[in-house]
């Protein structure tokens, strides 16, 4: 692949020597965020596979009403440590551990992250938790489901597994505080000099909002995670019922953090959808105050939806109508950000590669999960649908259809950058297609199941559900044979896939200004802010002829 003449926002390190990683020093304790934003990534994909090796046992036992696979106490395990796993372990380590970190530094002009020892210190939290996890299949794993309500998770059988889940919800919740903090610090502190907040990448405005939702959220999930094992362990009656507690005060904290934890894991997935769109459809992105305020805003409404969760569990009614209001609004900023996407690929030269496709399945998937989130939203609707497989193919359409596609959509766009090597593109597009099938085809049935009475975590159902549980595992398959070519693809391009140019997407953000991989502190000398993030199209072809004579007579 050439590279073309689009002008460098920088003047520094342009086809610099890249920085060549061992292999041993993704083991090892550095503090270079590069480095920490691989680790998190593969890291996090390992769980992701391990996740849905859970997600594929569970689909089995689904393929038929009765409970023959594994029994139905088992049955609860696989539920609940899938549902962790994919949450606690992928998505979220995924998106801001490892984009974030990656990425901003790179975006704006940042030799690192503002505390890189912290920074390896919140990495290395989640290697531990996982394990603790996993280790929990030897002692029985938790099997009261990700929300882990009391009384059911202080009476459980399997105690040990409680505890250990527990632990582990902290050891990850530690390691979500540390990076939101550095994260903000970073972003407030350290941009280069020319970029103001509103010159900076939306990834950045995307990061921002993440990292004070999960700042002002997990704690509180801490809070309820200690007050739970001090009920399990010592017999305190914080929300044990029989001992004068009270449950519901379980239920308001785990969900004023898990809410808001929705949009940690897809708000940064909302900075990558921007980040890719306009230079592969080669235009300014459409409205970029809009979708900068559109994130303020759903983190600021995102702190007040919680009790949706709560329609159920005996919430007055007052309360409720004002939960649904809020949550309602939420879709204001949320629409504000699809219509700008699609504003953006409208009229583009779009260039239909792996990237943009997984983007634009984002935004398609995306938009159907929010949309039946409008629907669970409305108070009548929820208490109708409660608890049914409805509620799981809504959550699945925002977390696999909004998160993974957008994961991927990020993944093959910056994988050029992060390894010095091109993802094989005919593979990319088995890997979209099968995916985008899979996952329509697992989660999209689930919604009429739903409709029509299907209970959630259960082994066993009524066989009038059968043939359209056949389908849905079928489609599970096909997702879990979707990972194989992205597997092999990764492995074998990052050793000898071809090699990469420094600006393969001709893109304008300060990360393509750097060699690929990008050499250690980034640039060589000091990057030089030359054109804004998004100056695609005639309009800007001036504008960035000078800067590109700008950037050569700087180098020279
Ligand atoms: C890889 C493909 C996936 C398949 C086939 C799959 C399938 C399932 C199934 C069958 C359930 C059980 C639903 C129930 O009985 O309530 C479930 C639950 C769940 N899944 Fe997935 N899932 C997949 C990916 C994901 C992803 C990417 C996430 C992201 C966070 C996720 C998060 C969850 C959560 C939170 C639960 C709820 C667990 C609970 O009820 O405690 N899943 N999934
Ligand atoms: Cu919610």
């Amino acid at each position: 692949m050439t590279q073309t003449l689009i002008p460098t926002q920088s003047s520094g390190a342009m086809g610099a020597e890249p920085q060549k990683t061992l292999w041993w020093e993704f083991f090892t304790f550095s503090v270079d965020h590069k480095i920490i934003g691989i680790q998190y990534l593969v890291t996090s994909f390992v769980f992701y596979l391990v996740g849905g090796l859970l997600a594929s046992i569970v689909r089995a036992e689904l393929a038929t009403p009765d409970s023959d696979l594994v029994d139905p106490a088992f049955y609860n395990s696989l539920f609940t440590m899938h549902g962790t796993v994919m949450i606690f372990l992928w998505i979220v380590p995924a998106v801001t551990g490892g984009f974030g970190n990656y990425l901003i530094p790179l975006m704006i002009g940042a030799r690192d992250m503002a505390f890189p020892r912290l920074n390896a210190i919140a990495f290395w939290l989640t290697i531990p938790a996982g394990m603790l996890l996993m280790s929990s299949f030897f002692f029985g794993p938790a099997s009261t489901g990700w929300t882990a309500y009391p009384p059911l998770s202080i009476l459980t059988n399997e105690h040990v597994g409680q505890v250990i889940w527990i632990g582990s919800i902290l050891l990850v919740g530690t390691s979500s505080i540390l990076a939101a903090v550095n994260f903000i610090v970073t972003i407030w502190s350290m941009r280069m000099p020319g970029m103001d907040l509103f010159s900076m990448p939306l990834f950045c405005w995307a990061m921002m909002a993440t990292s004070v939702l999960a700042l002002l959220a997990t704690p509180v999930l801490a809070g309820a995670m200690v007050l739970l094992g001090f009920d399990l362990l010592i017999g305190t009656n914080f929300f044990n019922p029989t001992g004068g507690g009270d449950p519901v005060v379980y239920q308001h904290l785990f969900w004023f953090y898990s809410h808001p934890a929705v949009y940690v894991m897809v708000l940064p997935v909302f900075g990558i959808i921007s980040e890719v769109l306009p230079p592969h459809s080669r235009k300014p992105i459409f409205g970029y105050k809009a979708i900068a305020y559109s994130s303020m805003m759903i983190c600021f409404l995102g702190l007040f939806v919680w009790a949706h969760h709560m329609f159920t569990s005996g919430t007055p009614d007052w309360l409720r109508v004002f939960f649904m209001v809020v949550t309602l609004l939420v879709s204001v900023p949320t629409g504000i950000k699809v219509f700008s996407w699609v504003a953006t690929l409208w009229g583009g030269k779009l260039r239909l590669e792996s990237p943009l496709l997984f983007a634009m399945g984002f935004i398609s998937t995306f938009l159907i999960g929010g949309l039946s989130g409008v629907m669970l939203g409305s108070t009548p609707i929820d208490i109708h649908v409660h608890d049914t497989y409805f509620v799981v193919a809504h959550f699945h359409y925002v977390l696999f259809g909004g998160s993974v596609f957008g994961i991927y959509a990020g993944l093959y766009h910056w994988f050029p950058k992060m390894t010095g090597r091109m993802l094989n593109e005919f593979w990319g597009k088995v890997h979209f297609v099968l995916t985008f099938i899979g996952m329509h085809l697992t989660f999209g049935p689930m919604h009429i199941l739903g409709l029509q009475g299907m209970p959630r975590r259960v082994a066993q159902y009524d066989p009038q559900f059968a043939p359209i549980n056949v389908i849905c595992t079928i489609g599970a398959f096909v997702l879990a044979i979707s990972t194989v070519p992205f597997v092999i693809n990764a492995v074998y391009s990052w050793f000898k896939g071809e090699q990469a140019p420094d600006n393969p997407w001709n893109a304008l953000t300060m990360e393509w200004t750097t060699s690929s991989p990008p050499i250690p502190h980034n640039w060589v000398g000091e990057p030089v802010l030359l054109t804004g993030p998004y100056d695609y199209g005639e309009e800007y072809k001036e504008a960035r002829k000078e800067a590109a004579i700008a950037a050569s007579q700087a180098l020279t």
